[in-house]
């Protein structure tokens, strides 16, 4: 008389492969219902909240916009197909509608605890420029700086809270460091004349960084009086007065920020 029991377990092990989501399904769903809870440990869920939305504007006569500048020489071996390195200027993008990226927005709500990620934020160099212009970072947060270049770059950082560092980072490596004090440190390499990023270390989880258009939004605020601070790498520091309503309702913001005066000025 035949066996038939490996004929039996190869048809069932069909059967199973054939109906995947019979057997997933139930975490997909698990999984997405935790990812759709990011709330402040220090806000309670049965309490109203506010979200504080708003646009920082450019104020007077727009600057010209100026591509960096990029030496030949000095850009030698920065792509690995000899394209041009990026002359992108970053420092100072103000759009057709006036509003300005990349400004930072803190509030300060008192009782709040960090939630500071365990993984860390990587800063990247690729191509001979750093992957983002501005980061903004939880004080206590690991940050992994990254080459993924063949060249060598370094991250020198110009911090007054935290210990600076000038560290060469060889091709295809990284370096992490914590931050553990609130302030916006440049960061250049000192290989590429052109090469900036801001590094935003903040002490509270109620932070944005503008839009394209100079819009941000900053949910999760229990009902009471704040001061937006403002900072931005050309423009400076600028704050602002903000309430949270009872029934969780706040006003939007429109913030201006002007060219700080200089010589070129009238
Ligand atoms: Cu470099």
């Amino acid at each position: 008389m035949k066996n038939h029991t490996p004929l039996l377990l190869l048809a069932l092990a069909g059967f199973a492969f054939s109906n995947p989501t019979v057997v997933y399904a139930p975490d997909v769903v698990l999984r997405v219902a935790q990812d759709e809870t990011p709330q402040d440990p220090a806000v309670k869920s049965d309490v109203v909240q506010g979200t504080a939305t708003g646009r920082v504007v450019f104020e007077g006569s727009l600057p010209p916009k100026k591509d960096l500048t990029i030496p030949e020489a000095a850009a030698k071996g920065c792509t690995s197909d000899g394209s041009k390195v990026s002359a992108q200027n970053m420092q100072l993008m103000i759009h057709e509608d006036r509003g300005i990226a990349n400004v930072l927005v803190t509030i300060e709500v008192e009782g709040q605890k960090l939630r500071v990620p365990k993984e860390p934020v990587v800063l990247d160099q690729i191509q001979c420029r750093f992957d983002q212009h501005v980061v903004v970072v939880l004080a206590g947060t690991t940050i992994s700086f990254r080459n993924s270049d063949a060249v060598p770059h370094n991250v020198h950082t110009f911090s007054r809270k935290n210990k600076p560092f000038n560290r060469t980072l060889p091709g295809h490596s990284s370096y992490e460091a914590v931050m553990e004090r609130a302030e916006s440190i440049q960061i250049s390499c000192d290989f590429h004349s052109w090469m900036r990023s801001y590094l935003c270390v903040v002490d509270t989880n109620f932070y944005a960084l503008t839009d394209a258009h100079g819009a941000f939004s900053i949910p999760g605020l229990p009902p009471g009086e704040y001061t937006a601070k403002l900072w931005h790498e050309k423009l400076g520091r600028s704050s602002v007065a903000l309430a949270v309503a009872a029934d969780g309702t706040c006003k939007p913001l429109e913030v201006k920020l002007a060219a700080k005066q200089s010589r070129r000025s009238k």
